[in-house]
């Protein structure tokens, strides 16, 4: 089944310089990238990415990571699409530990736990069809995609855009 997903290097792997190694282990999936940024995250974002998580007992210092409290305050945000995806994405990210990640995973090679005990995994992958939908729409907008992924709509606002001067 053809399907898409969000990817996020998270800080501690970008700190790490790790994108480029990142990347080359996903391009072993032959899937094409339909979007890419870095990004800030705000605590707004982070809770909202992570809202299933709300009540683990690392919730709170998971947010700090993501948000870049332990290393650079950024992420690079992908969407992979192309035949399985989000499967072909999971099994190079390896298991969420990285110490029970097989050793050849992105996770299981660059993976540590903090002595805090947050797991740093260096990527977010999405695990199923329904978490990547709500993801890529939470992370991107339609013009940031090159693909017409999922439906869209025209809508009026009156907000303020910023542009260049
Ligand atoms: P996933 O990233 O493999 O989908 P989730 O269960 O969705 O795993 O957890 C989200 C993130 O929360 C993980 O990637 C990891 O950074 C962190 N995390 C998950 N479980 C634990 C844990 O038991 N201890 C510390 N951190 C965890
Ligand atoms: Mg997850």
């Amino acid at each position: 089944m053809i399907n898409q997903t969000l990817i996020l290097i998270k800080p501690d792997g970008l700190k790490k310089s790790l994108t480029g190694n990142v990347l080359t282990r996903l391009s072993e999936t032959k899937l094409d990238i339909v979007a890419a940024k870095i990004a800030r995250v705000s605590k707004k974002l982070a809770e909202e990415h992570y809202k299933e998580m709300k009540d683990k007992p690392f919730f709170n210092e998971l947010i700090k990571y993501i948000m870049g409290h332990y290393h650079k305050k950024k992420v690079m945000a992908l969407v992979y699409w192309g035949e399985d995806a989000i499967k072909k994405v999971r099994q190079i990210c390896g298991s969420t530990n990285p110490e029970e990640a097989d050793t050849v995973s992105i996770r299981g090679q660059y993976g540590r736990i903090t002595t805090k005990g947050v797991y740093e995994n260096v990527i977010h992958a999405s695990t199923n069809g329904k978490e990547a939908e709500r993801e890529i729409k939470l992370w991107f907008q339609p013009d940031e995609v090159i693909m017409d992924i999922y439906s869209t709509k025209t809508a009026k606002t009156d907000k303020e855009v910023w542009v260049w001067a």
